[in-house]
């Protein structure tokens, strides 16, 4: 029987702070199971964080604690292509190509665009408003079948969708169009001080989010803090965000349904539930943090990864690149 060619996944995470709880089951966690069904492709999505004013000393130290991060939850180098955006130059040239099949009418209505613009109003760059032409290429660089995003970047999604066909439709079938991928758990984590705004770890308020290297008591006082509301039965309602929250946090970390959930509290406070999903979760990430911890002192490990990473997306990238230069008519550099 003929073996059947795995499908490719590819995603990307921003290095603009510690990774959340909702980075880690929105995105992450996925990421790590998919390791050996798919050929996977993650990375550390430096330019696109340049779309926000950045501290270059900062910005340098998060990247590699980015990398360092996506090693520690568990993503095996042997197993995934793993790098760092800004080390394959691929990805700023098809991006820029990009742009000029992109339109100024489909980039205005994103929402991310106007959200970010709205949040840097001194800042609204032509880099903030072309994200998702970068992100577009991204992606077909590596003729992706799959993209496992939490469900904020679906736009960016279809966006990439409709300008890959529309490169197709004009110089033939260059592009894979890539699908989606939304993970069962988790896909939407709830701010722990506002339940009807995400989980962001650019959040100003530290109680609001889990941040994957929290100490330990720290999780537990940030759940024990979490806003509820006035009853006191653990049971999935709607109109009780805060609880609803908890709920689907321990039960991705659980592996819990709900109704377990609600019978294992029955007749128990809020109090008792929140203390357990904050032990809950300090069991999910202690060996994350274990292996963080490890790896700060392998730096020429980490370093020899993301070299190799690059250097096999830059051959990957590269065969897709030639190919489209070719297309729209660049004409090649002589031998
Ligand atoms: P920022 O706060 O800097 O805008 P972010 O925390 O929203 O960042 P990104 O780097 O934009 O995170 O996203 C990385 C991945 O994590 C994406 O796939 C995104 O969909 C997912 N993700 C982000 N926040 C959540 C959340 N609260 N719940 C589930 N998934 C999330
Ligand atoms: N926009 C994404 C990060 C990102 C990405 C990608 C995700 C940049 N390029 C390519 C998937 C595929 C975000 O999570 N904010």
């Amino acid at each position: 029987m003929e073996t059947e060619k795995k499908k490719s996944i590819l995603s990307g995470i921003q290095p603009t702070g510690v990774f959340t709880l909702g980075n880690y089951l929105g995105a992450i966690r996925n990421w790590k199971s998919m390791q050996d069904e798919f050929d996977c492709a993650y990375f550390v999505a430096d330019l696109h964080s340049l779309t926000v004013r950045q501290d270059p000393a900062d910005l340098k130290k998060r990247s590699l604690d980015a990398y360092r991060m996506l090693l520690a939850s568990g993503l095996d180098p042997e197993k995934n292509l793993m790098f760092i955006q800004s080390h394959v130059p691929a990805h700023a040239e098809l991006g820029w190509i990009l742009s000029c099949y992109s339109l100024f009418g489909e980039l205005s209505r994103m929402t991310q665009f106007k959200d970010k613009s709205a949040k840097h109003e001194d800042n609204i760059n032509a880099g903030l408003f072309d994200y998702p032409a970068l992100m577009a290429a991204d992606i077909l660089l590596y003729q992706a079948d799959l993209v496992p995003v939490g469900a904020d970047q679906t736009q960016h999604l279809e966006f990439t969708r409709d300008v890959a066909n529309r490169f197709n439709g004009l110089y033939g079938d260059v592009f894979k169009i890539p699908e989606g991928y939304y993970g069962k758990t988790g896909a939407r984590v709830m701010s722990l001080q506002d339940p009807t705004k995400k989980m962001s770890k650019s959040d100003t308020n530290q109680n609001a989010f889990i941040s994957i290297l929290d100490d330990p008591k720290v999780i537990v006082n940030k759940f024990k803090r979490a806003v509820t509301d006035s009853e006191t039965e653990v049971a999935f309602r709607e109109g009780k965000d805060g609880i609803n929250n908890l709920m689907g946090i321990y039960s991705a970390v659980t592996g819990k349904s709900m109704d377990e959930i609600t019978q294992e509290f029955a007749g128990k406070g809020y109090g008792d539930f929140k203390i357990a999903v904050g032990e809950a979760v300090v069991e999910e990430l202690r060996p994350i943090q274990e292996e963080y911890a490890r790896l700060l002192t392998e730096k020429d490990y980490v370093e020899a990864c993301y070299k190799k990473g690059a250097e096999t997306a830059a051959y990957v990238a590269g065969k897709t690149l030639s190919k489209v230069k070719k297309k729209v008519g660049l004409l090649p550099p002589a031998k």
